[in-house]
């Protein structure tokens, strides 16, 4: 492993900011002051994380449906985010898009999908350009489980096995497609048996071990960069709130749930640093109440910002 200690107390402040970010989105949700549906992150972060801390400014990623963790751990603006959620002027889409459409090219950010396996139709474009374009950037694919049964996750691994393009296709197993569980949508328990049909690498891990993420993650950047083509990468892990706010969660059992509570990936890390004496417990109190107010100084400008206005409707978007 070959982070430093500082950049070990970061990879733990980028999956507080996720945590505490969808923590108050779920109390605004629940007071009727965002609209749109929210998909929550929570209990996921270690994966996001620990996937685009091996990233570069100029690599890209492609997000999904739950997408607030994979644009904060890629360096988005959590103004311009929170702006964008509540439908502000000030937002990455001006408002138009909310939070299923976030997107930032500055920082590689290809964007949020409500396309269930959207992403995977998008990162071998992306990889393809990098490789034409002769850069060696490269791009993260992010998608559920759900989404591994979608044919772009077919023609989008094997187009990039092919034509061996940067990307890494991260699977981020979290037991549930909406409201039905893996094994009542596919007859395997491994996602990532799927790259043998491809000719790529794939492994299984823990998603809710943020070193496990990153050390898997740097390794196939390494490859990617190198020319050497595409990983697919299965994270294991589990959303603890709902699919949606407001999912009353009649699918899943109290005592599945505590279980998964007990492994959440926050707590996880955060007693190892401890154990490790580079946090003590004051110190984590300190990087939570930071985290949050700068949480509540986002809401607070998303608050105040301007609607746009009627005449700006029909600026930025397509009619056929
Ligand atoms: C093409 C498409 N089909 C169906 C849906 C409806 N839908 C939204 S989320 C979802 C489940 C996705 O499950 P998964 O890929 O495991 O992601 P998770 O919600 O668990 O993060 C479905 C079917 C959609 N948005 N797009
Ligand atoms: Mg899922």
């Amino acid at each position: 492993m070959d982070l430093t200690e500082k950049e070990l107390l970061g990879l733990l402040k980028v999956m507080v900011t996720i945590r505490h970010f969808e923590l108050k989105l779920a109390e605004l949700f629940a007071q009727g002051r965002i609209p749109g549906f929210v998909h929550l992150y929570v209990g996921q972060e270690a994966v996001a994380t620990g996937a685009c801390t091996t990233l570069r400014r100029d690599d890209y990623i492609t997000s999904t449906h739950r997408g607030h963790g994979h644009c904060i751990a890629k360096g988005g603006d959590l103004r311009k985010m929170m702006a964008e959620i509540y439908g502000k002027e000030a937002g990455y889409c001006k408002g138009k898009g909310g939070s299923m459409h976030i997107s930032d090219l500055d920082i590689g950010i290809l964007g949020a999908n409500g396309i269930v396996g959207g992403g995977l139709a998008i990162a071998p474009g992306a990889g393809l350009s990098a490789k034409l374009r002769k850069t060696d950037q490269v791009t993260l694919c992010f998608f559920g489980d759900g989404a591994s049964n979608q044919s772009t996750f077919h023609e989008g691994i094997n187009l990039s096995s092919v034509w061996r393009l940067p990307v890494i296709f991260i699977c981020e197993n979290n037991l549930y497609g909406i409201s039905v569980c893996q094994t009542k949508h596919q007859n395997i328990r491994d996602i990532s048996n799927r790259a043998q049909a491809y000719g790529i690498p794939g492994i299984t891990i823990d998603g809710n071990d943020v070193l496990a993420v990153y050390e898997a993650v740097h390794e196939a950047v390494g490859r990617a960069r190198a020319g050497e083509g595409p990983t697919l990468i299965e994270c294991k892990t589990y959303r603890l709130r709902g699919h949606f706010e407001g999912d009353p969660m009649a699918y899943r059992t109290k005592n599945e749930m505590e279980e998964w509570a007990k492994k959440d990936p926050i707590k996880r890390f955060r007693n190892k640093l401890l154990e490790m004496k580079i946090l003590t417990t004051r110190g984590f109190e300190t990087m939570e109440e930071e985290i949050r107010a700068t949480i509540a100084e986002t809401v607070k400008y998303a608050e105040e910002c301007p609607h746009p206005t009627t005449e700006k409707l029909l600026e930025d978007v397509f009619t056929p």
